[in-house]
């Protein structure tokens, strides 16, 4: 038997994951990946041989070491671990994980605390973009409990302010990779969009729903997932991401008009399964898009007034609000968001 890789098990924001530090893992990125997928139980619908919880938002991973970046605390690499495919991919970045990245590398002796709050400089690897992440620190050490509460995890917890700074085609070159705010695919209008999650959007009218429909019942709707992958391959190119047929990108959102004061309402395909609640970064480009000239989003979006607009957007389990804060031009400059997290458990793993 293996001796143990030395792995937290974390919540951050609405998923959960290990945290590893790059040390503790191989430098060889296949038997990194083959480790990975034993860890989780991956390949198998119900990860029963694993640690992975049988859902993509359960079965994530965050990979962290010391910057060498200039003014950069700590590098996070995000991967994403299939449920029922033998694929580890980090074609997409993760903001929720993120949440436990400051906390995590605090607790591994990364990153000194400086006061009753910590600001730890993450680098998304996954994306070349920097997160400010503010832990509470005090008496020296994470602290987890707190009043904060985020929509989709029951509780409260303390509260981890983080701030993206220029997301703008983190993953497709440009926030609107085709140059258009809106395009056409299987005679659908969507918008190809990427604020720090490659997303395309589109109206949950066209496809004969309200957009107000359960996570299960959209999941168990064939017809309206057939035709949603055929735009979502065909969406792959158009965004610059190539074949997208094994990647976990773009999500699919479906938007429709908010029902609790939002500017939006949301459920979204990531991409085949439906989130509970809805990403960090998808949430900050649907509210992106919602700003946008045309657009499905546009089209339903009640947008505040201001340069600095708290947008709420809404999805199945309550609302998710991104504080956008707008540039002269009206380019979205930089997102904050609240997220919390957990240590669920700190110890050896044993692939
Ligand atoms: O968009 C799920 C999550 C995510 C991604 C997904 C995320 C983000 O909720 O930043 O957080 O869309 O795969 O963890």
């Amino acid at each position: 038997m293996s001796e143990g890789i030395r792995a937290m098990w974390m919540r951050g924001g609405t998923s959960k994951g290990g945290y590893f530090l790059a040390s503790d893992l191989p430098q060889d990125r296949r038997e990194r990946d083959a480790l990975l997928l034993r860890i989780m139980g991956s390949p198998d619908p119900r990860q029963i041989d694993g640690l992975g919880g049988a859902n993509p938002l359960t079965s994530k991973v965050a990979v962290v070491k010391p910057s060498e970046r200039e003014g950069v605390d700590v590098d996070y690499l995000f991967l994403q671990v299939f449920v029922d495919q033998p694929i580890v991919t980090d074609s997409q970045n993760c903001g929720n994980i993120l949440a436990g990245v400051g906390p995590f590398a605090i607790e591994r002796g990364l990153v000194p605390v400086t006061g009753n709050k910590t600001d730890v400089r993450i680098f998304m690897e996954n994306t070349g973009q920097i997160a400010i992440a503010t832990v509470d620190t005090p008496d020296g050490k994470v602290n987890y409990a707190g009043e904060a509460r985020i929509d989709g995890v029951p509780g409260t917890a303390a509260p981890i302010p983080i701030v993206f700074q220029d997301t703008a085609g983190s993953s497709c070159g440009a926030l609107l990779p085709s140059g258009n705010a809106v395009d056409v695919i299987d005679g659908v209008d969507v918008t190809l969009i990427d604020n720090g999650m490659p997303c395309v959007i589109l109206d949950a009218a066209d496809f004969g729903i309200s957009g107000q429909e359960a996570p299960k019942e959209l999941e168990a709707n064939t017809g309206l997932k057939t035709r949603l992958e055929s735009i979502r391959l065909k969406a792959g190119p158009l965004m610059h991401l190539g074949n997208v047929a094994e990647k976990s990108v773009p999500k699919m959102t479906l938007v429709s008009p908010s029902r609790h004061g939002g500017v939006i309402s949301t459920r979204s395909f990531i991409p085949h399964r439906v989130h509970e609640a809805i990403g960090v970064l998808g949430a900050v480009t649907v509210a992106t898009a919602c700003l946008l000239q045309e657009g499905p989003a546009a089209k339903y979006a009640e947008v505040p007034e201001g340069r600095a607009k708290s947008m709420s957007v809404e999805h199945p389990t309550g609302e998710f609000t991104v504080i956008a804060t707008l540039d002269e031009s009206g380019n979205v400059q930089s997102a904050g968001v609240l997220r919390t997290a957990r240590k669920l458990s700190d110890g050896l793993t044993f692939p």
